[in-house]
């Protein structure tokens, strides 16, 4: 297993959108393992792999408080949201900024699991929003693009304060 470095905004290649997987072998399989192994370092809860600069529609995640049930989603749809709910949310490709952003609370989805077995899901809160979260990502977007530049700034002056105070 390898770490793999993970880009960090402004980097134009997180812009980049994501190819479905067209056949699930070995070289998909290290993939998934190398992206757990950096999602888990990082302390993340997801990862999709435009931010480890792979242009293939892969996500991982593990919502578990034990980090050890990790999962795999590859070729994701979301085919049905409902609601809406507002929470925060950070980035591993956006350090140290925590925002609000709306989602839909509920969502369908389909996808292939590592293994190349359909998977289909009907889920809310945290995975749900998780899942829109790195979806986004293996379309070029990031949760900073639904927050304002005001906010924005503020969150970023204030890191940048806590930097130059430790
Ligand atoms: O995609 C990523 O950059 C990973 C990201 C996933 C995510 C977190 C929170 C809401 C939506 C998506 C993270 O894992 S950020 C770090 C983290 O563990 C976390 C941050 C805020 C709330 C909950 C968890
Ligand atoms: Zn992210």
């Amino acid at each position: 297993m390898a770490l793999l470095d993970i880009l960090h905004f402004p980097d134009q290649r997180l812009r980049q959108k994501a190819q479905s997987v067209e056949h699930i072998d070995e070289k998909i399989g290290q993939i998934v393992a190398d992206m757990l192994a950096t999602m888990y370092h990082f302390s993340g809860i997801g990862l999709a792999a435009i931010q480890v600069n792979i242009k293939k529609s892969i996500i991982v995640m593990d919502l578990s408080q034990e980090k050890n049930q990790p999962e795999c989603f590859i070729n994701l749809k979301i085919l049905e949201k409902k609601g809406k709910h507002k929470a925060e949310e950070g980035c591993l490709s956006v350090p140290g900024i925590y925002e609000q952003v709306n989602r839909a609370e509920w969502i369908k989805y389909e996808a292939l699991n590592e293994k190349g077995e359909k998977i289909q899901g009907e889920v809310d809160g945290l995975t749900a929003i998780c899942l829109q979260h790195e979806l986004d990502h293996l379309n070029g977007k990031l949760f900073t693009d639904y927050v304002s530049a005001l906010k924005l700034q503020r969150a970023r002056r204030q890191l940048q304060k806590e930097a130059k105070n430790n």
